[in-house]
């Protein structure tokens, strides 16, 4: 009986890994920044998003590094959330 219960407790247990929280960070590259607030507006509109737990923001090179969680955020929805502020971006590799 005992191992009957653990043969139906195990795909639980992994099953369970999909809804287990997990934090990624991604760099970005991210385009129009001219001045020196758009890095601001960038990681404001970055930080606003759910799941994103940091953003920083570098004007010189133009990327953007964003930890957040991959179960309440993706890259799809961060970009998605720049291009809305004016700042088209795109996964670096
Ligand atoms: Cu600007």
């Amino acid at each position: 009986m005992k191992k009957l219960m653990a043969l139906i407790m195990l795909p639980m247990i992994f099953g369970t890994s999909s809804l287990v929280a997990e934090i990624r960070t991604v760099s970005l590259k991210v385009d129009n920044m001219t001045c020196a607030a758009c890095p601001y507006i960038v990681k404001k509109s970055l930080l606003s998003l759910e799941g994103v737990s940091q953003a920083s923001v570098d004007y010189d090179q133009k990327t953007a590094t964003v930890t957040f969680d991959d179960d309440k955020s993706s890259v799809a929805k961060l970009t998605a959330s720049k291009a809305k502020a004016g700042y088209p971006s795109a996964l670096m590799e």
